[in-house]
């Protein structure tokens, strides 16, 4: 009983999410329903143009915090692009949606 106990801990600590998850190498980010980016954390070189799609039935925006705010506001079916010339972390949020929504751009040097 007491090794079955410790079998179940072990695999509940294996399956638990990285809080640091890995940003996938991609320049294309869908917003699926609901509310969220598909994948939240991405990673670019600098000078690549990054495009969202809206799939969702609500508006939604990309907020990019790090770069004066600027927003791209996406209506259900959108696809908006920003180009990421400089290296850094880019956070960016939903402008509708900010509790929810957050993902990050992580431009490296070419
Ligand atoms: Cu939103």
């Amino acid at each position: 009983m007491r090794g079955i106990l410790a079998l179940a801990a072990a695999a509940a600590a294996a399956c638990a999410p990285s809080r640091a998850a890995k940003p996938v190498a991609t320049a294309a980010v869908d917003l699926p329903r609901s509310y969220r980016y598909a994948p939240a954390a991405i990673t670019v070189p600098a000078g690549t143009r990054v495009t969202w799609t809206n799939s969702d039935v609500f508006t939604h925006s990309v907020r990019l915090l790090d770069l004066g705010d600027t927003d791209l506001i996406l209506k259900p079916g959108d696809s908006a692009s920003f180009t990421f010339t400089r290296p850094g972390l880019v956070h960016y949020d939903c402008s509708f949606h900010g509790q929810m929504m957050r993902g990050t751009v992580a431009v490296t040097a070419r």
